[in-house]
């Protein structure tokens, strides 16, 4: 199995590398923020109670995407590997899922984190938020929530996987292929 974390703020393009790098790999895709908005979109009391918290800009209970990556996990046992995107944004999540990929006689390979200024992030995002529908994407007050978790919570995972010698990082600005070359040439290097 090869496992990949796209890993970087809200609006590094985490989201729009990762489909094209699951079409290039054949990866299984699982994006803690698509599953969700899915959720949300279907009105379960998960999705209620995610919801109320992402337009607050607010990261979801561990327990939560902890247990909804571990059955997706389980869903796709003939998986050749996963690229998570968005997942983990935290230390527990990630001793989580140490835990559940061990299980399976897996781990992560490498963690990519793309590196974005702040404004380049908060410019991105309110332009999303124009066509997106996304409520999260329309309010700078809660984007910069958005950014204040990433720094609390979330940029210490890069640490975490870093001990292991699995961090790297790549520029996360420029053109869309520039990156996703760049991307790919990491992967490569290690597949
Ligand atoms: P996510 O869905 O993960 O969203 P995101 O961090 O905003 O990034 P996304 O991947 O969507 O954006 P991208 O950078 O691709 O999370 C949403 C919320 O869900 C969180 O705030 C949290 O509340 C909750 N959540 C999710 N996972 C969680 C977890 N594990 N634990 C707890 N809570 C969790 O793209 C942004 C924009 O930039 C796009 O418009 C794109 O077109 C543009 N863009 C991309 N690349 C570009 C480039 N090179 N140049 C110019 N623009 C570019």
């Amino acid at each position: 199995m090869f496992n990949l974390i796209l890993f970087g703020p809200p609006g590094s393009g985490k989201g729009t590398q990762s489909e094209k790098l699951i079409a290039k790999y054949g990866l299984k895709h699982l994006s803690t923020g698509d599953l969700l908005r899915s959720e949300i979109a279907n009105q379960t009391a998960l999705g209620l109670e995610a919801k109320t918290l992402m337009d607050k800009g607010q990261l979801v209970p561990d327990a939560v995407v902890i247990g909804m990556i571990d059955a997706a996990i389980t869903n796709h046992p003939k998986a050749r590997g996963f690229l998570f995107d968005g997942f983990p944004r935290t230390k527990a999540q990630s001793e989580a899922l140490d835990e559940l990929l061990n299980k399976k006689g897996a781990s992560i390979n490498v963690l990519l984190a793309l590196n974005v200024t702040e404004d380049e992030l908060i410019k991105r995002l309110l332009n999303r938020g124009l066509t997106s529908g996304r409520s999260d994407d329309t309010k700078e007050d809660v984007i910069r929530a958005r950014l204040g978790e990433y720094h609390n919570k979330t940029a210490s995972v890069a640490d975490y996987y870093n001990k292991s010698g699995k961090t790297v990082l790549v520029k996360g600005e420029g053109s869309v292929d520039e990156i996703f070359d760049s991307l790919s040439a990491e992967i490569d290097r290690r597949m």
